[in-house]
């Protein structure tokens, strides 16, 4: 299909770039390194080579999150959004930005973000999951009440945003002890980041803010998988849910989620998508430089879906959602 949009898409400044180091094997780390610092002749080749017209940049993970010094954390998301924006200014036609914010600070963080939209022009956000915020063992949490005067910015300013994984801290993963071939994309970014979605939906957050537009990468994260179970557990009981919500768990995720085909190429995963949440909140993605543009876009080129579909998916969602002014 000409002219898709990939929307989780990464690169990478010199002071965040050993942040994704280890994830893959080591043989092929000069080539991701390479790829995710660069903005240039390489980027743009295998962007035309499989018809993707736009990416939409965001920072590598975990980056500014994991930055636990709030004034460290301040610095790094304001140098990479400087450097995304120039990026972005070289060449409008084929990139977009989305913020990285110092979530450490909410009021920094509100400041920015705004800087980011108003000064900047980017077109939404993308934070990797949870805060580190003074103490290294921290892990806070967007649900949390210090953030809900962000959140209202964030619905004020009306930009979509992106919730990116990031691997639990140790001390909150022995679950995977032995087995550290579990943890980053294998599975654990993506228990993380469904657990952290889950939260926010059972917060009430969508019931004081619902306008906002929360993106989830990989097919949801699981989530579409698991709706009927979130809401029907033990439905015979007939008590309602106790969480501080108003309404159901799937009622937020079809509501006030948008779901991108980020690094899960799979045809099962996609219609259950569909058949979840409806074609209107699937975007495609690749997750470049981390999956290849080759196998996010031969796969999605070849699916047998409607051509209505297929548009929707490879470029109108995205358009709208981002309020895109192209061609
Ligand atoms: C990512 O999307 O950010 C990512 C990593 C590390 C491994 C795989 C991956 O940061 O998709
Ligand atoms: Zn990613």
């Amino acid at each position: 299909m000409k002219g898709k949009i990939g929307l989780e898409e990464h690169f990478a400044i010199d002071e965040t770039i050993s942040d994704s180091v280890g994830f893959l094997d080591d043989k092929v780390w000069p080539k991701l390194k390479e790829n995710l610092l660069d903005f240039r002749e390489k980027r743009i080749g295998i962007m035309d080579q499989y018809n993707i017209q736009m990416m939409i940049l965001s920072l590598n993970a975990p980056a500014v999150q994991a930055i636990h010094e709030p004034k460290r954390a301040i610095e790094i998301s304001v140098r990479s959004n400087d450097v995304l924006a120039e990026e972005v200014n070289r060449l409008p036609d084929r990139f977009a930005g989305l913020a990285a914010l110092p979530m450490q600070s909410p009021e920094v963080a509100i400041e920015e973000l705004e800087r980011c939209v108003k000064d900047l022009g980017f077109i939404g956000i993308l934070v990797n999951g949870f805060s580190q915020i003074d103490d290294p063992e921290s892990a806070v949490y967007l649900d949390l009440p210090q953030y809900r005067d962000f959140w209202k910015k964030v619905e004020e300013l009306d930009v979509p945003f992106y919730l990116h994984p990031r691997n639990p801290l140790p001390s909150d993963a022995r679950i995977y002890d032995g087995h550290p071939w579990l943890l980053g994309p294998t599975w654990a970014f993506g228990q993380e980041t469904a657990v952290h979605a889950l939260r926010l939906m059972c917060s009430g957050l969508f019931d004081d803010f619902p306008n906002l537009k929360i993106i989830l990468g990989h097919m949801g994260e699981g989530l579409p998988f698991n709706l009927w179970r979130v809401d029907n557990r033990n439905a015979w009981v007939n008590e309602s849910p106790s969480y501080p919500a108003k309404k159901t768990i799937s009622h937020y995720f079809q509501e006030n989620f948008y779901i991108t085909t980020s690094g899960n190429f799979s045809t099962p995963a996609l219609l259950t998508t569909m058949l979840e949440v409806g074609v209107d909140r699937i975007l495609f993605s690749t997750d470049y430089p981390f999956e290849a543009v080759s196998h996010a876009a031969n796969w999605f080129d070849n699916l047998d879906i409607s051509e209505n579909d297929m548009k929707k998916i490879g470029r109108e969602n995205s358009k709208m959602l981002f309020k895109l002014n192209i061609d």
